[in-house]
């Protein structure tokens, strides 16, 4: 077995697959490469690297050994918007990149696309696997344009890559990168710390989600399915539950019933607003067996035991 490269690896999904996929295969089985070098030395098998620079992606695959990438390197939605020159570069170009040395060499590949893929003319409930795609954002323009280069390079080259549209992700390892549903990972960190929260997103804001481990799970099962049984080239829709902002408010507050949570939307409503409020998935769980493990009321006990040790706070009762 080659080495498995992971793009952006430091990062919110990064940091647990990189985990999972040590704890599986070992620990200088996986290299990570992320934008800067490593402040300390550690133990880490780790190269920093632009996936703007092809020269340097292909030099690092020759040298390591490359056979696997997960490339996670990206702007997020928020951040998408402040910064578009940005995140066409890094997300386009950097895709591009990355497929091409995946043609040359023969490498296995996953990329994710989004739920930011929809958009208005999308309809927002059980938001179908062949929809219509509309972003209205950077970002989604840059995941439906990823999608249609998947398609091509696996169509064209035989590029074995294969993709997932993420939901919002919830996650404890690290924090979220600049998303519209961050919101739903710092509500937590607010709880614990004994604070008040302003949410950045209506009350009734309902979106799809997911717990990290069900999302790495997914990830790894999609990659390990029998390349017969991958039906969709583009992105599989998956998801675990929808919630709204205030639902997941009601639920931490059935363990901190002082927790305050303010609302002022500012401009990642309208971002939301735009995307599903649930997605069909059955695509994935016919083709690949697809199925969470994780429920609304789990996520919130599992993401407070965590993150209680984590920031060394007393857990609730
Ligand atoms: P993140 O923002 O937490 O991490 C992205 C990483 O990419 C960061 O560590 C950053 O340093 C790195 N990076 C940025 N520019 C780079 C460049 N030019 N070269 C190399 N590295 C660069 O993002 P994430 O949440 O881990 O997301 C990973 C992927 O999953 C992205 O494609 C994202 O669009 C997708 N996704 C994430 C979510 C989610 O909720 N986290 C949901 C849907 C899709
Ligand atoms: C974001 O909010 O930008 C991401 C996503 C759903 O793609 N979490």
């Amino acid at each position: 077995m080659g080495t498995i490269l992971v793009t952006g690896a430091r990062g919110q999904i990064g940091s647990d697959l990189v985990a999972e996929l040590r704890r599986r295969h070992g620990h200088d089985a996986v290299l990570e490469t992320d934008l800067h070098p490593l402040p300390n030395g550690g133990r880490a098998l780790y190269e920093p690297l632009d996936v703007q620079d092809r020269d340097r992606l292909d030099a690092l695959v020759r040298t390591h050994q490359v056979d696997t990438v997960y490339h996670l390197a990206s702007l997020l939605s928020a951040t998408g918007e402040q910064k578009p020159d940005i995140a066409w570069a890094v997300n386009v170009e950097g895709l591009r990149n990355v497929l091409e040395v995946a043609r040359s060499h023969g490498l296995r590949l996953f990329w994710p696309s989004s739920i930011a893929a929809f958009g208005p003319a999308t309809p927002r409930e059980d938001t179908p696997q062949e929809g219509p795609l509309d972003p209205i954002t950077m970002y989604g323009t840059t995941k439906v344009t990823g999608e249609y280069l998947c398609r091509y390079a696996f169509l064209k080259d035989a590029v074995d890559v294969r993709s997932l549209r993420y939901p919002g992700l919830i996650s404890h390892a690290t924090k979220p990168g600049g998303g519209t549903t961050d919101y739903a990972v710092e509500i937590f960190y607010a709880a614990l710390e004994g604070d008040s929260y302003t949410c950045f997103l209506r009350p009734d804001t309902r979106l799809p989600m997911m717990y990290m481990p069900d999302a790495v799970r997914a990830t790894i099962d999609l990659m390990e399915a029998d390349a017969e049984d991958i039906s969709v080239r583009t992105s599989y829709n998956i998801t675990a539950l929808s919630f709204s902002a205030e639902e997941i408010a009601a639920a931490l507050r059935k363990r901190f019933p002082a927790f305050e949570v303010r609302y002022e939307p500012d401009f990642r409503q309208a971002i939301a607003d735009s995307w599903p409020a649930s997605v069909d998935d059955n695509q994935a769980r016919t083709d690949w067996g697809w199925q969470p493990a994780f429920d609304l009321d789990r996520m919130v006990d599992d993401m407070i035991d965590h993150l209680a040790a984590k920031l060394k706070v007393a857990e609730p009762s």
